[in-house]
């Protein structure tokens, strides 16, 4: 390896970066194609963001940054200890969750690696850094320097970290000795295709957005498909299925980065705590986490989702507090957690609220749910 590039990846790794790699700044041809089709056939929808042109910019680093040469592609493993233990009144979140939220911790070292590059590099450099904050693809610059390649689940598999990881880049008009693609695939393994409960995962590398939980519980703002409510289990914050089933995260290594952390009770919260939470607990709770992309009213009607797809009747008297007090996006989550739970207590509740309540759509989750209970009833006579 030549010395210039192996100092880069030494000083990257003593400041917490696990793995880096180093590619060129060509445009990355293929991913644009990809990313473009994938527009087009209606798998983007839900991120108004995701546009064309920015699939233009985040596939061009010239465009990113006028005269680029390289790109430094890192990856930060945040696998950790184990989740808390669960029962049936806890959710669960996704692992990258768990700790500070990675754009501040990650942004910090990739600002000290560019004030460290002019060192190493002997000359002036301009750069531009990104993570998962920007018009950049992560995962294409990853594949390309051969940091690691794509699963069919479409996250970037490690040999060493499995696919635990954050991808950040360091852009810069400077040329490197560029590093090799890998030459791996999934072969026949299709396990996170099978494990993947609202089958957003299909044999082609390809994710449908608006039937990915991840999407669902993160990005969605409003209401939840009633018809993939259940398929959601009891996750709140993003999903992590298809990566706890993939066997290349087996036997991937903890990260190094102690900020990414499980901070207590993230991993399984309590689901009754949240529906009571206000916006100053919120916002003490989640500062500095990612969590706090969900907002209140998100995490709260994720909830209401993993009560209703949990079943414990012991949730009824909080559901129904939602029922009365919140929102109308709450009423109508909590409407279907009820119906889901069942029984004569939530029946109850549910008739009660028909008699207060105004607006057309909670009524129509109201008399659905309604209509389930009954239908469950008349299942188990
Ligand atoms: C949008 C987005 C999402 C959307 C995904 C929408 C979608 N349909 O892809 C949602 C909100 C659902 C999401 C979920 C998650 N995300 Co996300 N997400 C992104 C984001 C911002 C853009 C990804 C993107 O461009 N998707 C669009 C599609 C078109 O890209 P793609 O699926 O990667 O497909 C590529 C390949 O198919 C390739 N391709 C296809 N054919 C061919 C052929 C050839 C020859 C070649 C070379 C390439 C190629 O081209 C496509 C474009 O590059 C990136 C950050 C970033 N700026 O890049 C993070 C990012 C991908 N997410 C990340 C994470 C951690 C997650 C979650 C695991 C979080 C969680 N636990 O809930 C889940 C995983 C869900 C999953 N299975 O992918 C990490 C992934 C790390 C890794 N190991 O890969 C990233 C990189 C953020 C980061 N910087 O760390 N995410
Ligand atoms: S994150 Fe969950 S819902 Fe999304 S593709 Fe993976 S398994 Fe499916
Ligand atoms: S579970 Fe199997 S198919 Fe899915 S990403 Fe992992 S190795 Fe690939």
């Amino acid at each position: 390896m030549a010395d210039i590039e192996n100092q880069i990846k030494e000083f990257a790794k003593s400041i917490g970066f696990d793995e880096v790699a180093i590619t060129d700044a060509s445009p990355f041809l293929d991913d644009e194609k990809a990313a473009l089709e994938r527009i087009r056939s209606g798998k983007m929808d839900g991120l108004s963001w995701y546009t064309e042109e920015r699939v233009k910019k985040m596939n061009n680093p010239e465009i990113l940054l006028p005269g680029a040469k390289s790109i430094i592609s890192l990856l930060t493993s945040y696998l950790g200890d184990e989740p808390d233990p669960k029962n049936s009144l806890k959710g669960k979140m996704a692992r990258y969750s768990w700790g500070d939220d990675y754009h501040n911790v990650i942004k910090k070292r990739l600002k000290i690696l560019c004030e460290k590059l002019p060192e190493i590099l002997n000359t002036e450099v301009r750069t531009r850094t990104f993570v998962d904050d920007g018009p950049m693809n992560d995962r294409a610059a990853a594949r390309r320097s051969g940091l690691g390649w794509f699963g069919k689940n479409t996250n970037i598999l490690n040999a060493k970290f499995g696919s635990w990881f954050f991808l950040s880049q360091v852009i810069l008009d400077v040329d490197l000795v560029k590093d090799s693609p890998l030459n791996k695939t999934c072969g026949s393994c299709i396990r996170c295709i099978d494990a993947c409960p609202t089958g957003a995962i299909n044999d082609s590398y390809e994710i449908d957005t608006q039937k990915c939980i991840s999407y669902l519980t993160i990005e969605l703002r409003g209401k939840i498909p009633i018809n993939l409510r259940s398929l959601m289990g009891d996750w709140v914050f993003g999903c992590d299925i298809c990566q706890d089933v993939c066997p290349v995260n087996r036997k991937a290594q903890k990260g190094n980065s102690i900020e990414f952390q499980q901070r207590p009770g993230f991993s399984t919260p309590d689901l009754i705590h949240i529906l009571k939470m206000d916006q100053d607990e919120f916002s003490k709770t989640y500062k500095n986490s990612p969590v706090k992309r969900t907002k209140l009213i998100g995490l709260k009607r994720n909830a209401c989702v993993a009560l209703g797809n949990n079943k414990n009747p012991d949730a009824v008297p909080s559901l129904r507090e939602i029922l009365i007090d919140e929102s109308n996006l709450l009423k109508s989550h909590a409407a279907w957690a009820l119906g889901q739970i069942g029984g004569i207590e939530a029946m109850d509740c549910l008739k009660r609220a028909v008699n207060n309540e105004e607006n057309s759509d909670v009524l129509k989750e109201i008399y659905l749910a309604i209509k389930n209970c009954e239908d469950n009833q008349n299942v188990s006579v």
